[in-house]
């Protein structure tokens, strides 16, 4: 077996390949460019000169969970399978950074961090009425199922929202565009973990966020497209959204003259918030391709038509 790694932008291939091998001694591992006839790609926006170059493909691993990227890129020829990685422990990190933003909107850190500041010593808790804010999850697939799932563990009263119905145990669930208002007017915290497709690029918008309780606090770790930011900043400004918790932009690194930057209510982080563990990424790349190879069905295939 003859496996292609490919990266744009981020410095991973020989760690990949390190690591793969570990899994899978065997196989031979080639890092691109090379013209070597590979079987696998796995790739991270890999170009249409790799796909020119090895007609042999059978199959092509995306290192990453979101395939927008290289769904945009139209490099992949359509005979060719695009297989996403599933969680490969980022749903925990995902719920991690979620709740960060849940707490600091819940138990007023942006305050005390300003207070601090000033030396100012101020309580700001409503001691005899301990509010829990609802928090709503849009996608509820790896991430968003998982975020869920542990918001609801954690006591928060939790509502999600998905294109199918799901059932998830102590989750409010809602299912398709027609329920996006009711879903939205009881979401204290939005927390965005969608895929970037035709059906939700600029979801978040004067529209939409006009659905949610006055003071809400936005969390996006899906990607950047999903918000028009003239609207979000809008929404900050008239105080219809109380703070936002950034992971994902339009343009990365965010431009430094983006307002986001230095707006005291918004939380800037540069696409962190789930970073693809390499041990748990390989195990599951090698799983996958081992059973492609037994002749299995695996998930996580891409519906390019969908568009996650
Ligand atoms: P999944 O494919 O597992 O889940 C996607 C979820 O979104 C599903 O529940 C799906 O609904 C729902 N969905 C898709 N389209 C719509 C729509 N039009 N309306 C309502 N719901 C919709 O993806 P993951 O959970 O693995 O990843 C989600 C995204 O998280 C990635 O695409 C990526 O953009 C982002 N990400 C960001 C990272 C970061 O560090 N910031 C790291 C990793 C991922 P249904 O269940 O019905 O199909
Ligand atoms: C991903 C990401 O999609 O890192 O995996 O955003």
């Amino acid at each position: 077996m003859k496996i292609l790694v490919q990266s744009t932008g981020l410095d991973i291939v020989p760690g990949i390949i390190t690591e793969l091998k570990k899994h899978q001694p065997d196989w031979q591992y080639f890092a691109w460019p090379s013209d070597e006839q590979c079987d696998y790609v796995v790739g991270w926006k890999p170009p249409a000169a790799l796909f020119a170059r090895q007609p042999k493909l059978r199959a092509v691993i995306n290192y990453g969970a979101g395939v927008d990227a290289i769904l945009a890129m139209g490099a992949v020829p359509a005979h060719i399978p695009i297989i996403r990685l599933e969680d490969a422990g980022m749903a925990q990190q995902m719920a991690e950074y979620a709740i960060y933003g849940v707490i600091h909107h819940q138990r007023n850190m942006r305050i005390y961090r300003a207070q601090q500041r000033d030396k100012h010593w101020q309580q700001h808790e409503d001691r005899g009425n301990v509010r829990r804010p609802t928090v709503g999850v849009m996608g509820l697939g790896e991430m968003g199922g998982t975020v869920a799932t542990r918001l609801a563990a954690f006591g928060y009263s939790v509502r999600g929202w998905s294109r199918s119905k799901h059932e998830i145990d102590d989750v409010l669930t809602f299912a398709g565009h027609d329920t996006l208002p009711s879903f939205l007017s009881g979401c204290d915290v939005l927390v965005s973990m969608l895929p970037l497709t035709e059906s939700t690029r600029g979801l978040i918008n004067a529209t939409t966020l006009a659905y949610l309780p006055r003071g809400a606090f936005l969390v996006n770790a899906g990607r950047g497209g999903h918000l028009v930011d003239a609207d979000v900043i809008a929404a900050l400004e008239s105080g219809q959204l109380g703070g936002a918790l950034l992971d994902v932009f339009h343009e990365e690194p965010l431009p430094k003259d983006h307002p986001y930057w230095l707006h005291p209510n918004v939380i800037v982080t540069p696409h962190i918030a789930a970073t693809t563990p390499i041990k748990d990424a390989c195990a599951q790349i090698v799983a996958k391709v081992s059973a492609i190879e037994r002749g299995e069905v695996v998930s996580g295939i891409v519906d390019p038509n969908v568009g996650y």
